[in-house]
């Protein structure tokens, strides 16, 4: 049987992230190890915080903290946010922990002995009374092209026009403001992709049953001809270079990043290592499947660059069997930015709404086929459609007649009749689709199965409208109850990778025990072992419907962000 290594793209450091990070990568992910530790298999979630490069560095300067400090803010705050969301990693590491640092120079030493890495001078902007190297993105100055002054070395951020420093007008320093620049000559690495390439392409190409957005992204990169990628840079903050004549320099972030999967895995081990050895994952491991959750931009680093770095050790690393990416969540047709502020932030989206509520309606509404527009309208209307008037109304209308006719145990009496028998092969169908689109990571998908599943509760109660049989034939009323509240326990099972939180709520409100807690779908279905006498308790309505006003209140509230997208 094979064991699954799950990871998602590392959330880079700097802000608290948004609902297109969630649904690009962390949530998919981690509905994916929720349903295969549901389907019995044996599963390591793996995710870290990307943490070197230069935006951390910025961020911590504007913030007068050191950027270790800085760090450790940030990865705490991350790590509850994502905690409250459900997110079930077994570990989220980091990228500046010891383990990846060793890794990293450990990767880079390979591929320097196997003559992949090579070291050329390039011309690059030297601060002179600040002694040292600029990035591009610490040069400011006036674009060239529309005359915006706080113009970046490496983009124009109020018209995108792609940059280098020397075309900025007036160029200084983002650190200190000084003008003093000079351009200078300093060595740095290459990896030489080119040499690669074809190792690269053969491994794209054995991995045919790939999504569309995966394979076109990596063949243009490939059909384009790799050339050779610098993999230093004149920072402190990062992994060090092991190489004389390079003190001053540390890894390149997408040379460290990725290798935090690994790293964080071997973090992961450390914390119980007479049980885990993160080689069982990464080292020789061919039992290990293992498949990756990434938006469309990462996805070059992940098919090409990631890859490329590993087959270039020529050592037995395992490398993605999967990769499973996404298109973006757009706010109202702009994208959603953390460097810009725009958007929906996680935070606020927990004060706002519950977890569940927006797991359920970003995985019904996930940018799959397409780039996806939020709208609160959508958002609204998925929620009062699918969670207030399928599943909630089901749930909440079943316990509440069943209360009223025969008290807080499940109903006693009455025999099964071609009805049921007709349920349970409706069910049974709809659950195998579900199942199957899970594991093909098909969310839309999958999500439609759900809601197709819980209407099938629904329909069931309108056709044997237990509310007129209670006056006539008692017996099969309690029957017909005691079915739906079945049905309410297997929906909350089917419904647990998506919307855990409001499934654990089911299952208190039932008292389901230990064994049933943990009991998944995909045996055969019965819909008779939550029997006759045991308790339960009416739950407050699982959801609450949002309303026109709030719609609007909500929209209002957000709009700046959205309008200052275009300013
Ligand atoms: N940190 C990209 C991002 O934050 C990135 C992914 C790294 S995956 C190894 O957009
Ligand atoms: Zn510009």
């Amino acid at each position: 049987m094979p064991k699954h290594l799950v990871t998602s793209a590392l959330p880079y450091i700097n802000g608290i992230k948004h609902l297109g990070n969630l649904v690009g990568s962390l949530l998919p992910a981690d509905v994916y190890a929720r349903f295969l530790r549901l389907e019995g298999e044996d599963v390591l979630f793996i995710c870290a915080t990307d943490e070197h490069g230069t935006p951390a560095e910025l961020s911590a300067l504007e913030q007068h903290l050191s950027v270790e400090a800085y760090c450790e803010t940030m990865y705490q705050r991350q790590s509850a946010v994502f905690r409250q969301f459900g997110l079930s990693f077994d570990h989220f590491g980091r990228t500046s922990s010891p383990h990846n640092h060793e890794l990293t120079q450990r990767i880079y030493n390979s591929l320097c002995r196997n003559g992949f890495i090579v070291e050329r001078p390039i011309r690059q902007v030297y601060a002179v009374e600040e002694g040292r190297f600029l990035p591009d993105r610490y040069i400011v100055g006036t674009c060239p092209h529309c005359g915006y002054d706080g113009a970046r070395g490496d983009q124009c951020e109020q018209c995108t026009a792609l940059l280098d420093p020397v075309d900025l007008l007036h160029p200084r320093s983002a650190v200190s403001g000084s003008d003093a620049l000079e351009i200078r000559s300093t060595n740095h690495l290459f990896l030489r992709l080119d040499l690669l390439s074809d190792d690269v392409r053969r491994w794209v190409e054995s991995h045919e049953d790939w999504s569309r957005l995966t394979k076109s992204i990596a063949f243009k990169w490939l059909d384009e001809g790799l050339r050779e990628r610098c993999i230093s840079r004149d920072l402190h903050w990062g992994v060090r270079v092991p190489r004389e004549g390079f003190d001053d320099k540390v890894f390149y972030v997408w040379f460290d990043a990725p290798i935090g999967y690994i790293g964080a895995t071997k973090e992961w081990a450390s914390h119980d290592p007479a049980r885990r050895d993160w080689r069982d994952w990464w080292w020789n491991a061919p039992d290990v499947r293992y498949t990756q959750f990434l938006g469309k931009d990462n996805v070059p680093f992940h098919t090409v660059f990631f890859p490329a770095m590993l087959l270039g050790t020529g050592e037995p690393w395992t490398m993605a069997g999967e990769i499973k990416s996404f298109n973006w969540l757009n706010y109202y047709g702009g994208k959603f930015s953390t460097s810009q502020k725009r958007g929906i932030f996680l935070d606020d989206a927990l004060a706002l709404f519950d977890p569940d509520i927006w797991r359920y309606f970003l995985l019904a509404n996930a940018p799959e086929a397409d780039d996806v527009s939020f709208t609160w309208e959508v958002f609204a209307s998925v929620v009062n459609k699918d969670l207030v008037g399928i599943f909630g109304n089901f749930v909440n209308r079943t316990l509440k007649l069943s209360v009223a006719q025969f008290g807080s145990t499940v109903p006693d009496g009455g025999v099964w009749t071609d009805r049921e028998a007709a349920l349970v092969q409706a069910c049974q169908t709809v659950i195998d689709a579900y199942r199957s689109h899970l594991r093909n990571l098909e969310y839309r998908k999958a999500i439609q199965s759900l809601r197709q599943l819980w209407s099938l509760g629904n329909v069931y109660l309108d056709h044997a409208a237990p509310w007129n049989l209670v006056r006539t034939e008692r017996d099969e009323a309690a029957m017909v109850l005691r079915t739906a509240i079945n049905l309410i326990a297997l929906f909350a099972h089917a419904a647990e990778p998506i919307i855990p939180f409001t499934s654990n709520k089911v299952y208190d409100e039932l008292n389901l025990t230990v064994d049933e807690r943990s009991s998944w779908i995909a045996g055969e279905i019965d819909l008779t072992c939550y029997s006759a006498g045991r308790t339960f308790h009416v739950p407050e309505p699982l959801f609450r419907r949002i309303d026109k006003d709030e719609i609007g209140a909500l929209a209002m509230r957000f709009s700046g962000q959205a309008k200052a997208s275009s300013d």
